[in-house]
């Protein structure tokens, strides 16, 4: 085989309670900002397809994990549902959810696929958004109750925990760019936000720490690797800013302990700098993960704004510089996202040389595509376009990994094509297909390609 993966690599998929579960009313959940938003706004949902409308793992969890089983995982991600677990957000606990996740972990085990649970991702309880969601404090006290339950209940048999799932979306979506309830454009608020998921991160690390169980704690982050347009030091520095808003606002804290230097002097500048207490610099440097999730979808193309800024205009991290669209870069034409394999090599490169080479895996590469079904062929889709990019990205994955980079697997999103936050169905990611009308799931090529390349941990 030309591309032979480290022993015990883990392969495999992942998805998230949210656009898996629905059920979302009932046996004992209470809504999420989701539910919520969409009651409120179901125009804002693609085809007005909500939450409650995701893939039924609530009640087909058992043979979801027998497919998962015959796509040869070894390793899966999933979430907690904050709302179902404490659906008061601090209080009693769900009888019905623990029973649930207790059998899905057990069943997951009982496969030999490895769970890797996930604390949060997006699904703000409605009653702690009440509250000021990540704005307030007393929610990153109810965050670091509920990891506590968590781990107190679950932390005997889950080995690896994450605490957030790409926590810089809810920033960007709910408090930057209006796609995420609460719909607020507001940089002071974002930043607000960006801080006290960096310190609930922190807390749920400490409090897995002070579990005293074994295994690790982790968190999930979306890399965009940040290319310049050129080597001018206009375009250079207008890269290196965005690295700071979209990607170093996480990373540096999550693994270096701190805060980037010029980011912290850039938002004083401004005057942007959210609140802290004197503890919070111990508990982020103390709050070091023990492992990294990448997701990676595309990198960021950035030159230097050709024009000023008007100083009256909102604070915007797009003062700064502006989105630049490469010629003959390569888009996925069924989703519209830039397909760049190599970033991959260059997330594991950087994390290598500046990082400290951290226990990492990629927790999330994969290609949406709209209208699949034309696709079809003999009753199954023929996603050859999903083969060739999850080939081309292995292969540079492997290519890091063969230069030294702690890299210990690579997760797909997703397995069962599933509902996405405003997009609803509309790009379908699964290694297996979902018919909406019928459930019926039917396992597409790329499913039948991953199943053999887990089974041999390489490919040719
Ligand atoms: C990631 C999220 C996933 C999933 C995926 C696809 O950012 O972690 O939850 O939604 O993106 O996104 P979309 O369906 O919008 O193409």
């Amino acid at each position: 085989m030309d591309y032979v993966f480290p022993k015990n690599f883990w392969w495999g998929s992942a998805s998230s309670a949210p656009q898996t579960e629905g059920e979302s009313l009932r046996y004992g959940k209470s809504p999420t900002v989701w539910d919520h938003w969409f009651d409120a706004q179901p125009e804002r949902f693609h085809q007005g397809v909500g939450p409650a409308d995701t893939s039924t793992f609530y009640q087909n969890w058992k043979a979801d994990i027998a497919l998962l089983k015959q796509l040869n995982h070894n390793s899966f991600r999933t979430s907690i549902s904050w709302a179902r677990l404490i659906p008061d957000g601090t209080g009693e606990v769900n009888p019905e959810a623990v029973a649930f996740y207790n059998q899905v972990i057990d069943e997951l085990l009982a496969q030999g696929i490895t769970p890797f649970i996930n604390l949060f991702h997006f699904d703000m309880p409605m009653v702690m958004q009440e509250k000021g969601g990540w704005e307030s404090r007393e929610v990153v006290d109810a965050y670091e109750h509920y990891a506590r339950t968590c781990f107190s209940l679950f932390g005997d048999r889950v080995k690896t925990w994450f605490t957030f799932n790409e926590p810089v979306v809810p920033v960007e979506g709910g408090y930057l760019y209006d796609f995420h309830y609460p719909n607020v454009v507001d940089f002071r608020r974002a930043a607000s936000v960006a801080y006290h998921t960096v310190l609930a991160h922190a807390r749920a690390v400490k409090a897995w720490r002070d579990s005293g169980r074994d295994g690790e704690i982790g968190i999930i982050l979306n890399l965009t690797p940040s290319y310049p347009r050129s080597q001018h030091p206009a375009d250079v520095k207008a890269a290196h800013i965005a690295d700071l808003f979209f990607n170093r606002s996480f990373l540096d804290p999550v693994l270096r302990g701190s805060y980037p230097e010029d980011l912290v002097a850039l938002l004083r500048e401004y005057d942007m700098l959210p609140a802290c207490q004197p503890e919070d610099a111990a508990c982020i440097r103390d709050g070091v993960a023990d492992l990294l999730g990448v997701n990676y979808y595309q990198p960021r193309r950035i030159k230097c704004r050709d024009d000023a800024v008007n100083p009256a205009s909102p604070f915007m991290p797009e003062w700064f510089f502006s989105a630049y669209e490469m010629p003959g870069r390569k888009m996925n034409p069924y989703r519209g996202w830039e397909i760049y394999e190599r970033g991959i090599y260059d997330i594991l490169t950087n994390l290598r040389e500046n990082y400290g080479n951290p226990r990492c895996y990629i927790s999330e590469n994969g290609m949406g595509v709209e209208n699949e079904q034309r696709f079809e062929k003999d009753g199954k889709i023929d996603d050859q376009y999903r083969i060739e990019f999850v080939r081309e990205h292995l292969k540079w994955l492997h290519k890091g990994i063969s230069e030294g980079s702690n890299c210990l697997g690579y997760h797909m999103w997703t397995f069962i094509d599933n509902w996405s936050w405003c997009n609803a169905y509309k790009n379908r990611y699964g290694f297996v297909s979902l018919d909406l009308d019928t459930q019926k799931r039917t396992v597409k090529r790329s499913g039948e390609w991953f199943s053999q390349t887990a089974e041999r941990n390489g490919f040719d």
